[in-house]
């Protein structure tokens, strides 16, 4: 949809407003990554478990458990490699960073993240990636969540985003180092995933 309004929200965290429709196959996508890599909550440094439940496709995953934060090639709950990132994802993911302001980027990492109703994320940066000067791409599909963008500290009160079904937000440079969070999903039902949202975060891990 190359005629998406970008909206700024904050120095360089641009917010593409239903960029993507309709996200019915993005959710068949996701149906395909988990039937070989399943969901699963996380467990943290701290020994707590995270609320949203997560998945990776493309060379690299995302994982947490008690030794820390990190990239890995190989799913831990299955042995095997991540699913293979689809076409479609990597093409929407370089479209919309270009549109963020950010051309060329070429994710190696695709994090789904799933919330359940009471499922949030407290405030944290993204600062696991090796070459901080990529933007990171986030896609929101399904219920609606509050973004929170603090910005360069965790602390004082949060900008608010209210993101929907086919929002895509693209941050990068400065705002790279942003913490930010999502606010606790509100129960509700929604035609393309009925009680659940999911995020794509697209990433350049190594
Ligand atoms: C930009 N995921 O997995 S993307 C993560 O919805 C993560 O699952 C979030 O943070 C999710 O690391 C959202 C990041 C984000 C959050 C809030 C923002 C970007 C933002 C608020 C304003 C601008
Ligand atoms: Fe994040």
């Amino acid at each position: 949809m190359a005629e998406t309004t970008a909206i700024p929200i904050a120095p360089e965290v641009t917010l593409l407003r239903g960029h993507v429709a309709p996200t019915g196959p993005l959710v068949a996508a996701i149906g395909r990554i988990a039937a070989q890599a399943p969901f699963r909550q996380l467990s943290t440094p701290g020994g707590g478990t995270m609320s949203v439940a997560m998945t990776n496709c493309g060379p690299w995953g995302w994982h947490s458990d008690r030794r820390g934060y990190r990239y890995v090639e190989l799913d831990p709950l299955t042995g095997a490699r991540w699913p293979p990132m689809p076409a479609p994802f990597a093409r929407l993911a370089r479209e919309a960073a270009a549109l963020g302001g950010f051309p060329g980027f070429e994710p190696d990492a695709c994090l789904v993240n799933r919330y359940v109703p009471g499922a949030q994320m407290g405030a944290h940066r993204d600062w696991d990636e090796l070459d901080k000067r990529f933007p990171i791409v986030s896609v929101s599909i399904g219920l609606p969540a509050a973004f929170l963008w603090y910005g360069a500290t965790r602390r004082g009160r949060p900008l608010v985003t209210l993101v929907e079904d086919g929002d895509v937000v693209v941050w990068g440079g400065g705002a790279r180092a942003g913490f930010h969070g999502v606010r606790k999903l509100q129960a509700g039902e929604h035609p393309a995933t009925g009680a659940l949202r999911y995020n794509l975060t697209f990433r350049r891990a190594k």
